[in-house]
């Protein structure tokens, strides 16, 4: 589906430079008068300042559009979950803590390390990528995430750090949410 949009975005892309290298190639050796070397001018530098435009609204708006759902909540406020994890990697391992949580109600993680960089990543049970976020000494990265279903979800470091590296995995066991 988006492929497609993007496909037919870039068709018509392709498109226009095809057609502009046409007309260019159309008008070479065709003398001009000044009237119309001044008005070429004129029109190649509203062309530019339309296309500069065109270019900061699709910026701001391509940004904006993709990065405001970035699962990447404030670093220094209070983030108010009710369940909160703190999770520490060190070589070559994971301190998970608590290790179980409800399904259904946001879950802040707090993430860190004791010796190198870590990569603290979530896979659900059918293997997709949940969260993934920097284990760093001397910071706590805070991540915050709602699972939707129950199940064992599989940890595991993306961040090569030595020999155990491979081997570090762990597991979080979401419970489905109590009834309250
Ligand atoms: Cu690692």
């Amino acid at each position: 589906m988006i492929q497609d949009a993007i496909w037919y975005i870039a068709l018509t892309g392709m498109g226009l430079v095809a057609v502009g290298f046409i007309y260019v190639i159309s008008q070479a050796g065709k003398s001009a008068d000044a009237a119309a070397t001044s008005k070429s001018a004129h029109t190649s530098n509203v062309l530019r300042r339309w296309l500069f435009g065109a270019l900061l609204v699709i910026f701001v708006t391509g940004s904006y559009a993709t990065l405001h759902r970035f699962p990447i909540p404030s670093q220094d406020a209070s983030l108010d979950a009710k369940q909160v994890v703190d999770v520490v990697g060190q070589q070559w391992s994971w301190a998970i803590n608590p290790a179980t949580v409800q399904a259904g109600t946001p879950v802040e993680f707090r993430i860190s390390s004791r010796d190198v960089n870590h990569g603290f990543a979530i896979y659900a049970p059918d293997g997709r990528i949940a969260i993934e976020a920097q284990a760093m000494p001397g910071f706590t990265n805070k991540l915050l995430y709602t699972f939707a279903a129950p199940g064992t979800y599989k940890v595991m470091c993306l961040e090569y750090c030595g020999l155990g590296h491979a081997p570090m995995t762990s597991q979080i066991q979401v419970v489905a949410a109590r009834g309250d």
